[in-house]
């Protein structure tokens, strides 16, 4: 498969609510589409899924796109490629840039699957031999509330609307003494604490006490990113799974993880970890050494949640994934198609590729972008 075009739109989308998390308050997202035109036709879109501020990710929006212009598609001119796992071959001599790569991946796996007649999730799924399920689990994850009942209320809606694990962001000590109370108002729901590295070592007794708690399954991302050792220091001591998010940013992160025993579970992130190719050998690896794994989000447009999707569909994850219907997350979307959640769980698209399509108003703005391949 031999690429004719490639280009880049910017956009950004309004949250429906701001998001808060230890890293601040989001109400927008900026994202940047990948649109990739095959010589043989077929179309693929990608999404850069760094944000404005390297908070969460050390990437951002402005030098993910530079990296995609600069080193990225200069390695593809001309190229002719046989499979997706060619591009992270290409691309392997460029250190870091997880997302950025992760961008462009996404729409040369879009291509592959369409030409292979596959959904992206059929298509992903005969990498590990293994066949994706058609509805998929979900859960959602909750901004930090600093009222007590605001998240109570919070949390008693996302129950209803049937989501089938809760995730609570912290952002302080005080606020894990919080969900410890929180936790016990709903004793039959399955809970998850995502710390987006906001503790220390010094927690371990708030810890302790919360690994008491049979509703809750681990707690993500407590201390400082890159220290693993500290990580498993505090896992040494914690009968609570600790899992890892944003410590991981390819295979070579869990192999250090599960050696030095950093965690127990793994958020897996197509885009953190520098695309699909990276997740699969993750998702193999994780099997190898009975790591828990779930598939995790982060704020995807419509395009990346489609991706995100297909990963999740493959019957290889522990958890229900941070993968909410569409109505949680934008004003108004990047695709025509809405993601809707019914008995806790969203269906799969069928058709072939990400199975969504783009809103007119983005195609047409693509089609005023320079081809970056000529
Ligand atoms: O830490 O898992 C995270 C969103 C953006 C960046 C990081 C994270 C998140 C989420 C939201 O928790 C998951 C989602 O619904 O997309
Ligand atoms: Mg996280």
């Amino acid at each position: 498969m031999k690429l004719s075009r490639l280009a880049l739109l910017p956009v950004k989308l309004q949250l429906k609510q701001p998001f808060a998390t230890s890293h601040g308050n989001t109400s927008s997202r900026p994202l940047t589409l990948i649109e990739a035109v095959a010589e043989n036709g077929l179309h693929g879109y990608g999404e850069l899924e760094a944000f404005a501020e390297p908070t969460y990710l050390a990437e951002t929006q402005l030098t993910a796109r530079w990296i995609i212009q600069t080193q990225i598609i200069p390695r593809l001119r001309g190229k002719n490629l046989r499979q997706p796992q060619d591009f992270s071959m290409l691309t392997a001599d460029i250190q870091g840039n997880q997302a950025a790569k992760a961008a462009v991946e996404m729409a040369i796996w879009d291509i592959f699957a369409q030409q292979h007649q596959l959904s992206l999730a059929e298509y992903l799924g005969q990498f590990i031999s293994v066949k994706p399920r058609t509805e998929i689990a979900v859960g959602i994850s909750l901004g930090a509330q600093a009222e007590f009942a605001v998240q109570q209320q919070v949390i008693q809606q996302a129950l209803a609307d049937g989501y089938q694990r809760i995730k609570l962001k912290l952002r302080n000590a005080t606020e894990l003494m919080q969900a410890i109370k929180l936790l016990q108002k709903f004793p039959q729901a399955k809970f998850m604490l995502d710390a987006n590295s906001c503790l220390s070592y010094q927690q371990l007794p708030q810890l302790q006490k919360l690994a008491a708690l049979p509703n809750l399954l681990l707690v993500e991302q407590p201390l400082r990113t890159t220290d693993l050792v500290e990580h498993a220091r505090l896992q040494q001591k914690l009968s609570l799974a600790i899992c890892l998010d944003e410590n991981i940013l390819g295979l070579d992160d869990v192999k250090t993880a599960a050696t030095l025993g950093s965690c127990r579970a793994i958020n897996l992130k197509a885009s953190r970890v520098g695309g699909f190719t990276v997740a699969l050998q993750i998702i193999k690896y994780c099997q190898q050494q009975q790591l828990k794994l779930w598939c995790g989000g982060m704020l995807e447009g419509g395009i990346g949640r489609a991706a995100s999707l297909a990963l999740a569909s493959l019957p290889v994850f522990d958890y229900p994934g941070d993968l909410s219907a569409s109505e949680r997350y934008y004003q108004t979307d990047l695709i025509n198609e809405r993601f809707i959640l019914k008995n806790g769980q969203i269906k799969l698209p069928q058709q072939t590729g990400l199975g969504v399509s783009l809103q007119a108003e983005y195609i047409k703005r693509f089609a005023d972008q320079p081809n970056l391949l000529v």
